[in-house]
């Protein structure tokens, strides 16, 4: 399968808008689940949304990347309608991804925003150990040592006070873990599942998204009759949204898309590590243009991702010959030396 080629300055760029999209996203989210009035909206409603909203975002960027309307339109017929296998492959990250996205608003409703980014760090490892398992990829003793060092320093990185204003809704921590547990899992499995299957064959990013999203717009309707349909019928499926749930929903849609060309283009254990770096630089820079006060926390959790991906980056003895660092699975070599 040969690679695209990509300026690294678009890697960062991409690396960059998903993290920052990220950060926004989590505290945007706990914004709206905090309003104390009786108007919040259902939570499976917006992530349905952002699948339909990700479904047509990616028709557009199939119809550029495909060049005419008539082109895409066989495009569709072949890969969608005609290839009912692809659809049930991309099915299994889809309901993973609608189980993840609906975790985060059970846990960033009972759980403050910083928490909630601490805590969900634990996805690094996870990512790392389904990477290991699923893609036959194989890591250094001081590769995982790096990735539970980066998962150690993005922690101190992110590390905040407690809110200080009370929250006036009722909150269930307990809850909250648990569901940040069950995102973590989801997030390692689906992500790795998703690149497997992406770098498996040279079908279009846009495809596979668009089979995916099928699916998750199919298994989040099913979430928001399941839980919300009582509620949703009698109020409306907007019922409560305000425009900061739609930048929410906004958020979700780009930050989804985007995430999708950072694991096309890199990979899975390289998004935690770049998305870590950007956390980090994106706070020097606010020292230098803004004059932030950096914290001991920040700058030995700075220091720690720092030189963790020094570590996972140092060339390990058994793949060093290996042409790409990212690929060093049997299968993928050979597919490698045919190109
Ligand atoms: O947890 P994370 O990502 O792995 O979740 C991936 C998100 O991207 C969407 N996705 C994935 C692949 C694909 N082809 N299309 C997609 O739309 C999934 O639906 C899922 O929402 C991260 O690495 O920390 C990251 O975190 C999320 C988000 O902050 C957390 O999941 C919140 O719990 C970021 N998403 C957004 O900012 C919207 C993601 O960019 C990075």
């Amino acid at each position: 399968m040969a690679h695209e080629p990509v300026s690294v300055v678009f890697k960062i760029y991409c690396l960059s808008v998903m993290t920052l999209v990220a950060a926004t996203y989590i505290v945007a989210l706990r914004y709206t689940r905090t309003i104390p009035s009786g108007d919040l909206y259902f939570s499976t409603t917006a992530v349905c949304l952002t699948e339909v909203i990700k479904l047509i975002l990616s028709l557009g960027m199939l119809a550029k990347e495909t060049g005419s309307p008539s082109r895409l339109k066989s495009s569709v017929m072949e890969h969608v309608f005609r290839s009912p296998q692809e659809l049930v492959k991309l099915s299994v990250p889809s309901v993973v991804y609608a189980i993840q996205n609906n975790m985060a608003f059970l846990a960033l409703s009972n759980l403050d925003a910083a928490v909630y980014q601490v805590t969900y760090q634990l996805k690094i490892p996870c990512t790392a150990l389904c990477t290991v398992l699923m893609l036959n990829r194989s890591l250094s003793k001081l590769q995982w040592f790096s990735v539970f060092m980066l998962c150690g320093g993005v922690t101190l990185v992110q590390w905040k006070p407690a809110e200080a204003t009370k929250v006036q809704i009722e909150q269930n921590p307990f809850l909250g873990f648990v569901a940040i547990g069950i995102a973590v899992l989801c997030s390692g499995f689906a992500g790795v599942y998703f690149e497997k299957v992406l770098k498996s064959s040279d079908t279009s990013l846009w495809v596979r998204n668009i089979q995916m999203y099928i699916s998750g717009i199919t298994v989040t309707l099913a979430a928001v009759y399941i839980t919300d349909g009582g509620g949703v019928q009698e109020k409306g499926f907007f019922f409560g949204y305000t425009p900061w749930v739609c930048f929410v929903v906004f958020l979700a849609s780009v930050g989804g898309l985007y995430t999708s060309v950072v694991v096309k283009y890199t990979d899975n254990i390289m998004k935690g590590f770049s998305a870590a770096a950007a956390i980090v630089l994106s706070t020097v820079a606010s020292v230098i243009l803004f004059g932030l006060q950096i914290t001991t926390t920040f700058a030995s959790g700075a220091t720690l991702v720092c030189v963790s991906i020094y570590l996972y980056g140092l060339p390990k003895q058994a793949t060093s010959k290996l042409p790409c660092p990212n690929i060093d699975s049997t299968e993928a070599r050979q597919k490698l030396i045919v190109v």
